[in-house]
């Protein structure tokens, strides 16, 4: 690597050709030299080359591809080092691994990955370059900025912050906590966080917010997924739990994958109307009495309420709102009902972009409450207290950062608290949709930012401009991404799954721990990282004096397992965590809630159908509909779907290794024939995708896929970066911006 690397985005695309050129080529050899039925052989332009008639060794690890907790397992080829071969691992939970887990090793291996600590010698606002500086003198610098920052204007000014990446979270949270900052936030400000606040507004803290069908399921709702693309190790259980006879109702504005292979009915809706058709939903399941009289009575809040507000939501109205015909809604309350128990999934994209999330994605939880499928075999169950409490990440408890939290006043002095209440009552970490405003506002004037990518928020640029405008800034990262870093002062390698040991992976009662190889170059991995930042700001020992090792063990000692560092590197074949059987009525039997008590953990021990919590804030408490902010227009007359996820994509990443990048090499929009003919757009064309806010150029992808009106585009393109069209319009419950429900024109290019 040069001293000096300038990144562009004009260098990155002519780097991209030459990168598909040697797709071409490593093909081919790969093909030849493959011998073997399971995985592919492998050859890297750099480094990776191993003297042949060397010993292989094999080593067990897991792929962090999709940045998803569980994570599947992989099975290394190893030779003098170097990671040769990768395929699915035997006898693990998580299984097969996909394309984007075989060519994680074009990853590991690709030389535009950075492999030093960077400095940058260039102003901000300026083309920037990069200086190679060593990690002592990284660590130096942050630890003078961030102090200086923290005593001039106080910790909360400095912000933490992860991306999509989950398995450095709980290090950096004991390190945003001890520096003594509320400003700790996630990706998941725009991910999944929504359902967690559904779930705890209707079912209470620490409940469950769904669950996938089990033994004795009869049916399942899935309310907008496509695991087929999005989650194939779900995927397998889910077409399995279909061949045992579950019957399933889809609800998404797409046919996709899996509404082909799973869906009995397909609610086919209008992207955004969600509130709308749940309204539908549950004014079939009462007035057809398909409703639990018993657990209702008892175990519910709000239920006049309720049912008084669907009355106005009769089938013929729901469909001229949602374009869902009557028949179908009618016909898909009766099939939950004839089929119980049933279940019910959400997902953390499809149910969560929309302004009226905290609305409606509290109805569709309702309704396995008003079927009566809580708390029996087969529908959905909390989880029992047991001794272990480790999450997937093993990260639960697991700095137990919450009683400092609480006892430093954190809540209280959140940016977020005013912008959004109920997501500050009762989440841990902030809500980051308003960074540009806390940065414009001086609130917040550095930050470290681990492997993020600023296209993940609606209207890009002003994040961007967000964190170019902080006095100091540093990622973590693989790469240096000028989407991204452009905007930052420092970039600190981070090193691969394949090159660290945490975190361990928790799966039900089986815990795994990776085998590493020594990583390239200066990388560390993010555990080490982020332990030695704590030690460079002062605070060596509670931050294990930048052991890793260290910090496995108090984490696993806080979740409550004996379990040591030590025992799981000697048992690469996992160990077995002790269970607690679970049992169903627990709610009766008095242990869900902490107390003891029989009933559910909400202010009114019942499930809430009117949510108490929501009218304390001033909110009304139903799971009421709004219509989205921006609605189809003669300028403007198509609806702008964005970020269904694609199977051989994560988010902006990706797109730079050849054996992913030949399935889509550029940016689609997907389009019903009725729209292109009307725009005399063919198969292929290269399009303008615009609105108020912005232009793109993408090629059109003619499909039955998306029905007329609606369109359907992947965020995380660099090169047409959809959130240029995205608009800032926030669910002021949840704080989540409608990704799924903009509008745009399309035009040939
Ligand atoms: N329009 C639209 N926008 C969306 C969405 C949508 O559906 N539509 N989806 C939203 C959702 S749900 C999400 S989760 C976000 C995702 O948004 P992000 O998490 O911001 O997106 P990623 O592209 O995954 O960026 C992760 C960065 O971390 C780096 N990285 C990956 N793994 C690691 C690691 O282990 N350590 C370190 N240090 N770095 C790592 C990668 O190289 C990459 O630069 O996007 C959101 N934005
Ligand atoms: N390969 C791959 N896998 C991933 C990711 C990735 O980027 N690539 N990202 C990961 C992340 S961070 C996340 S959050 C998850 C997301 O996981 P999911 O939320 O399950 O995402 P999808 O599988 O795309 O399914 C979302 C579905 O919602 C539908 N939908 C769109 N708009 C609406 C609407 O208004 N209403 C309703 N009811 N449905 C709508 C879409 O048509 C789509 O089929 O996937 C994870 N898995
Ligand atoms: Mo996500």
């Amino acid at each position: 690597m040069n001293d000096q690397i300038i990144t562009d985005p004009a260098l990155a695309l002519t780097d991209d050709l030459s990168r598909r050129g040697f797709v071409a080529s490593a093909a081919a050899v790969g093909l030849a030299a493959s011998a073997t039925t399971w995985g592919f052989n492998i050859l890297h332009p750099r480094d990776a080359f191993a003297d042949p008639n060397s010993p292989i060794e094999v080593k067990y690890s897991m792929c962090d591809m999709c940045n998803h907790v569980p994570k599947c397992g992989m099975k290394c080829f190893v030779q003098e080092g170097k990671v040769i071969r990768v395929t699915s691992r035997e006898d693990f939970p998580n299984a097969p691994i996909c394309s984007k887990g075989v060519a994680s090793l074009q990853e590991l291996y690709d030389p535009d990955r950075i492999l030093d600590p960077m400095v940058r010698t260039t102003p901000k606002g300026q083309a920037p370059a990069w200086k190679k500086i060593t990690w002592d003198e990284a660590y130096k610098t942050i630890a003078e900025k961030f102090n200086g920052v923290k005593a001039k204007y106080g910790a909360d000014a400095v912000l933490f912050y992860c991306g999509d990446p989950k398995e450095m979270r709980p290090v950096m949270t004991r390190l945003a906590t001890w520096f003594g900052s509320s400003s700790n936030g996630t990706e998941s400000s725009v991910c999944s966080t929504a359902t967690q606040i559904c779930a705890q507004l209707t079912f209470g803290p620490g409940g469950p917010s769904g669950a996938t069908p089990s033994a004795n399921t009869k049916s399942c709702l899935i309310w907008s997924q496509n695991a087929a693309w999005s989650q194939p190790y779900a995927f397998s259980a889910l077409l399995d739990a279909r061949e045992r006879g579950v019957k399933f109702v889809m609800v998404d504005p797409r046919v996709t994958p899996s509404v082909e292979s799973l869906a009995d009915i397909h609610l086919q809706l209008r992207p955004g109307t969600d509130g709308a058709l749940v309204a539908g939903m549950i004014n079939q399941i009462i007035e057809n009495n398909y409703y639990d009289r018993e657990f209702v009575e008892n175990w519910t809040h709000g239920f006049d309420q309720l049912k008084e507000y669907v009355k106005d939501y009769p089938p013929q109205k729901v469909q001229e709102i949602t374009w869902v015909p009557a028949e179908k809604l009618i016909a898909a309350a009766k099939l939950l009902y004839d089929n119980a128990p049933s279940t019910m999934v959400t997902s953390a994209k499809g149910a969560c972009h929309q302004e009226n999330v905290g609305n409606f994605q509290r109805g569709v939880m309702m309704i396995p409450a008003l079927l009566g499928s809580l708390e029996v075999s087969g529908g959905i169950m909390w989880g029992m207290r047991g001794p272990i409490s480790l999450d997937g990440n093993a990260t639960t408890g697991a700095f137990s950062i919450e009683s400092t939290y609480n006892a430093q006043g954190f809540r209280q002095r959140r940016h977020d608290l005013k912008d959004f209440p109920v997501w500050a009552e009762l989440i841990y970490l902030m809500q980051t949709v308003k960074l540009p405003e806390y940065v414009k506002d001086g609130k917040i004037r550095a930050g470290l930012f681990c492997g993020t990518n600023a296209m993940m928020w609606p209207n890009t640029p002003l994040y961007q401009k967000a964190i170019q405008d902080l006095e100091f800034s540093v990622g973590i990262d693989y790469y240096a991404r000028y989407w991204t870093h452009d905007f930052m002062d420092m970039v600190l390698p981070a090193a691969m799954c394949y090159e660290r040991d945490a975190t361990v992976g928790v799966y039900g009662n089986r815990i795994f721990m990776r085998q590493k190889i020594t990583p390239q170059g200066q990388a560390r991995e993010d555990w080490q990282i982020l332990l030695e930042i704590g030690c460079a700001l002062g605070g060596g020992e509670f931050f294990f004096d930048g052991s890793v090792e260290k910090a496995i063990d108090f984490n696993l000692k806080q979740g409550g397992s004996d379990i040591t560092y030590q025992q799981l590197k000697a048992n690469p074949q996992g160990l077995t965590l002790p269970t607690v059987q679970n049992e169903p009525k627990k709610h009766v039997s008095g242990k869900i809630r902490s107390d003891g008590k029989p009933g559910f953990n909400t202010p009114t021990g019942k499930i809430e159908l009117v949510s108490t919590v929501l009218e304390k804030h001033g909110f009304n408490g139903l799971p009421i509909y709004k219509e989205p902010t921006y609605m189809p227009t003669k300028e403007y007359p198509l609806l702008l779907n964005t970020g269904s996820r694609l199977p051989f994509y994560t988010h902006s990443k990706l797109r730079g290794l050849p054996w992913l990048n030949q399935f889509m090499p550029d940016p689609v929009i997907r389009m019903n024939k009725i729209d292109a003919e009307d725009r005399g757009i063919q198969d292929g064309d290269w399009v303008r995708v615009f609105n108020f806010q912005g232009e793109i150029k993408v090629r059109a992808a003619i499909t039955n896929m998306v029905m007329p009106g609606v369109t359907d585009i992947y965020h995380g393109w660099a090169v047409a970066d959809v959130n240029k069209l995205t608009t800032r319009n926030f669910c002021p419950i949840t704080g989540f911006p409608g990704f799924s429900t903009g509008v745009c024109e399309i035009a040939k290019a």
